[in-house]
């Protein structure tokens, strides 16, 4: 008896960790935000390779779009229409840069990690609009 209780809690955990490991990640976009005007929020996610961003148009006049020399090898440049809800999955491992093409210069700016920074040297290299570059400072600060 006791051991099948204890071969049903492992099949549970099985179960949850079987869950975890695709995350969902909402990430809204915002005029107003914790971190000012013209934010993702959150900014900065650490996930996993097969976890899935969903971006909700929270407010209206936003678009993503990744930011050249700011993708793994691999991946796929990706550029949405304005006030679109947008999901993406990522696959390849390392960091993503994404930008609002309307509010780039006030500083719209995210960072994804996936997995392992393996271009962490690379994209913490590429230039941006002085708002943008120092928002993502902030967050490669926090690239694991
Ligand atoms: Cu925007």
């Amino acid at each position: 008896m006791f051991v099948k209780m204890i071969a049903a809690a492992a099949t549970s955990v099985m179960l949850l960790a079987g869950a975890a490991s695709a995350e969902i990640f909402i990430v809204e976009m915002l005029d107003r935000g914790k971190d000012g005007l013209m934010v993702f929020e959150p900014a900065f996610i650490a996930a996993q390779p097969g976890d899935t961003i969903e971006f909700v148009s929270t407010t209206k006049g936003h678009n993503v779009v990744s930011i050249a020399g700011m993708l793994p090898e691999g991946a796929e440049p990706f550029r949405t229409k304005l006030n679109a809800d947008f999901s993406l999955t990522l696959k390849a491992e390392g960091l993503y840069g994404i930008k609002c093409a309307p509010h780039y210069v006030m500083g719209m700016v995210g960072l994804i990690q996936v997995g392992e920074a393996v271009n962490l040297q690379e994209s913490a290299a590429v230039g941006h609009p002085k708002k943008s570059a120092r928002r993502f400072e902030r967050m490669f600060e926090q690239v694991l």
